[in-house]
């Protein structure tokens, strides 16, 4: 079972690393009492490194940790209160004669701090250009790196505040007003966490959709969150590669009734020469794409605007974004997050998880369409008055050194990448990192899936020469930030596991049959969380039922992850998987059901279905199961056709890597499809099918064997 196989690992794994020194105990205690907004100076090559799991009970870091987080949720209230005072600024502080949370999991109705007001982009940026009678203003606050790696440029926080309010007043000039969702499809470039921070200004809803999804599924999410506004760029670029970006926003409003719905399309312009200001206007012929009437040419507008845009005052608990996630069927989910709750959970988790110092530069390779992006390249670092590294590239080009080579040029402190990143990295062997001066690094981080040992070991030798923190961070976009994750310094690593909760987040593996708390270690079960805490989405857009039904009434007086895990024995938690129909692939989020609807999509597709096949690169592929309509012939043509459909359905991200055509699939008596069944053939573990009798036809099983199985 996976409990063991988890458990086997951990036991080699801790075993490989046992030799470890722990680091002295003031080291290990500096580095929780440091405050984000005037963040602790870096002690040259003095980092807080943690003990790899070894000897919890004699370290006193790892005391302070129980005794903080006990504190945490045994008096929430007072907990986030003191780190809201700490690290954010309001213009109407928390009213004192309030609780800090309002609300329970049970009735769905979580707020932090209502009634306070505050500005998260005055927090990320305005404050720090004032910090210091205004030298903070000279600090960095963004360095940004192009697909060429001789491209980059550097903002002040002087700077972002002139050009971030120059985004705010083209945006209102536009139209855009408080409240309104502004849908942002770009690459990453400069402008992408810019005109986010622009809406946070402005009190509009930022929606990022990733720019790898398909017109279609721009499309649905324009449509889903009655977005008036869209953002772009005529291309984006990924190693040389073109991306044409506002090709596809033009065909996103081809569907539905977008066409009527979206005003205004802004779009910058890849390799726009501010140099040539003068020769540009606004309606320029010269546009480098196919104007339309709603089109707007951003770079030239925004350089005209005025350097300064008063923030406006928001409500904690009003709306800062909506982000797309993807959920057990076809429609997309729009999880909404809060200024308040959010902003505190981001600032706090960025300091706490990464021990961020003053001066570190933080580099978290993640794409802004996804959470990860959202929290640990736009708001995290900047809340906490830290330099935010931006990367537009791929990890490949122009070969498999650039991230080594950038934390070499850049001295980057803080690594954050995915597991799917590093093992395809791993492969090109030791020597290209070791041709690189890493010693910058203090902690490398890891997101959106499990990180298997052998890849955890890689990381740390390789990449932290066996001196840096690997932290492990679990967390999803209905989170906000990190929710179980070890703490540099503090908490022991342990590969593989994600270790232990976040502060404030009181975690319990729940018996999915009977819902009832599994007390001890050693133990299996789903994973869900007894309080709630700043960062949680408050619902899904438009659709408060489902974000009931998905997260809060499946286990009444719970928030319910979805994910299913073991605790070791001592206490450590390893996530073993999804219990829903969810797969994850490259640390992609993608819902079974989005897949198998563009696959029927196809004329001679009658029914699919899609699971995940390990893959030791990606952690999951996809294979999809695929019925033909009578009479229709299997083909490779065909094969090419179907996987076409996908990548417009979705993204090219989630075409599957295997399509069989079957006579029939596996189908109860009582019309489901039995994935289990697919899952476990096409992981080749067609000798533990388990319980197939209920199935209405038992023969197709063999059939499949013979057709899928690896
Ligand atoms: C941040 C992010 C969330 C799902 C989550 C889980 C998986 C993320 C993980 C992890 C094991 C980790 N996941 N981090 N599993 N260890 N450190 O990825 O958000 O895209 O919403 O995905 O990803 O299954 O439920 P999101």
């Amino acid at each position: 079972s996976q409990s063991i196989f988890a458990a086997l690992l951990t036991a080699a794994c801790v075993g490989a690393f046992s030799t470890t020194p722990a680091p002295s105990t003031s080291a290990l205690l500096s580095s929780t009492s440091s405050s984000s907004t005037q963040l602790c100076e870096a002690k040259d090559h003095e980092h807080a490194a943690s003990p790899v799991y070894d000897a919890i009970s004699t370290n006193t870091a790892f005391s302070s940790y129980q005794t903080r987080h006990a504190e945490s949720i045994s008096n929430p209230s007072a907990f986030w209160a003191k780190e809201a005072h700490k690290r954010l600024s309001f213009f109407t502080p928390p009213p004192k004669s309030h609780p800090t949370i309002h609300g329970s999991l049970e009735k769905g109705d979580v707020k932090f701090f209502p009634g306070a007001k505050l500005n998260v982009c005055y927090n990320a940026i305005d404050r720090h250009a004032l910090a210091r009678n205004g030298k903070g203003g000279n600090d960095v606050a963004m360095i940004w790196e192009g697909d060429e790696p001789t491209d980059t440029k550097s903002f002040t926080y002087n700077e972002m505040l002139e050009k971030v309010s120059q985004i705010a007043n083209a945006l209102k000039n536009q139209g855009v007003k408080k409240g309104d969702v502004v849908t942002i499809y770009m690459p990453m470039i400069p402008e992408l966490p810019m005109t986010m921070l622009a809406c946070a200004r402005i009190g509009a809803v930022h929606s990022v959709v990733f720019a790898g999804f398909s017109a279609d599924a721009l499309g649905a999410r324009i449509h889903a969150s009655q977005s008036q506004f869209v953002v772009t760029a005529d291309i984006g670029l990924r190693g040389t590669k073109k991306i044409p970006l506002k090709d596809i926003v033009n065909d996103s409003l081809t569907k539905f009734d977008n066409e009527n719905l979206v005003d205004k399309v802004m779009v910058y312009e890849r390799f726009y020469d501010d140099s040539n200001e003068d020769e540009e206007t606004e309606d320029s012929e010269a546009a480098p794409y196919d104007m339309k009437p709603k089109d707007i040419r951003m770079n030239p507008l925004v350089n005209k605007m005025k350097p300064y845009c008063v923030p406006e005052v928001m409500d904690a608990e009003d709306e800062l974004f909506i982000l797309y996630t993807s959920g057990s069927t076809g429609l997309p989910k729009g999880l909404v997050h809060t200024t308040g709750g959010y902003a505190l959970y981001a600032a706090f988790t960025t300091q706490t998880t990464f021990n961020l110092e003053k001066g570190d530069i933080f580099a978290c390779v993640a794409d802004c369409g996804w959470i990860t992006g959202h929290t640990y390249v736009v708001y995290g670092a900047l809340l906490n008055g830290g330099t935010t590294f931006v990367f537009e590239s791929t990890p490949m080009y122009p070969d498999a050194g650039r991230y080594w080579d950038m934390i070499q040029r850049h001295k980057i402190n803080v690594f954050y990448t995915a597991p799917t990143a590093i093992r395809s990295l791993m492969r090109y062997g030791d020597s290209i990192p070791k041709k690189y001066d890493l010693s910058s690094l203090k902690v490398l981080g890891s997101v959106g899936e499990p990180i298997n040992p052998e890849a955890w070991r890689w990381y740390y030798e390789n990449i932290g020469n066996s001196k840096c923190t690997v932290v492990d961070t679990y967390w999803q976009t209905e989170t906000g930030g990190h929710i179980v994750t070890n703490i540099p310094g503090v908490t022991p690593m342990k590969p593989g596991s994600c270790t232990l909760p976040m502060y404030g987040i009181d975690t319990v593996v729940l018996d999915a049959q009977t819902g009832e708390v599994v007390e001890g270690n050693d133990v299996e079960g789903v994973l869900a969380i007894r309080q709630p805490w700043p960062g949680m989405a408050r619902t899904c857009l438009g659709d408060h039922k489902r974000y009931m039904a998905t997260y809060l009434t499946q286990y009444p007086g719970y928030y319910f992850t979805g994910d299913t895990v073991y605790r070791d024995s001592d206490g450590f938690i390893f996530v073993t998987g999804r219990c829903d129909d969810v797969l994850n692939v490259s640390g992609h989020r993608i819902g079974t059901a989005e897949v198998e609807s563009a696959l029927v999509g196809h004329p001679l597709v009658a029914q699919a279905a899609v699971v995940g096949k390990p893959h030791p690169i990606k952690g999951q592929s996809i294979s999809a199961f695929v019925m033909l309509v009578e009479g229709a012939e299997e083909s490779e043509d065909l094969i090419k056709e179907m996987k076409m459909e996908v990548r417009s359905g979705v993204g090219p991200f989630a075409s599957p890597d295997q399509i069989v055509v079957s006579p029939s699939l596996p189908m109860t008596r009582s019309g489901k499809i039995m994935r289990r069944v697919l899952r476990k053939i096409v992981a080749g573990e067609a000798d533990s099918l388990g319980d197939v009798s209920t199935l209405a036809d038992p023969s197709i099983v063999d059939v499949l064997i013979e057709k899928a199985a690896p």
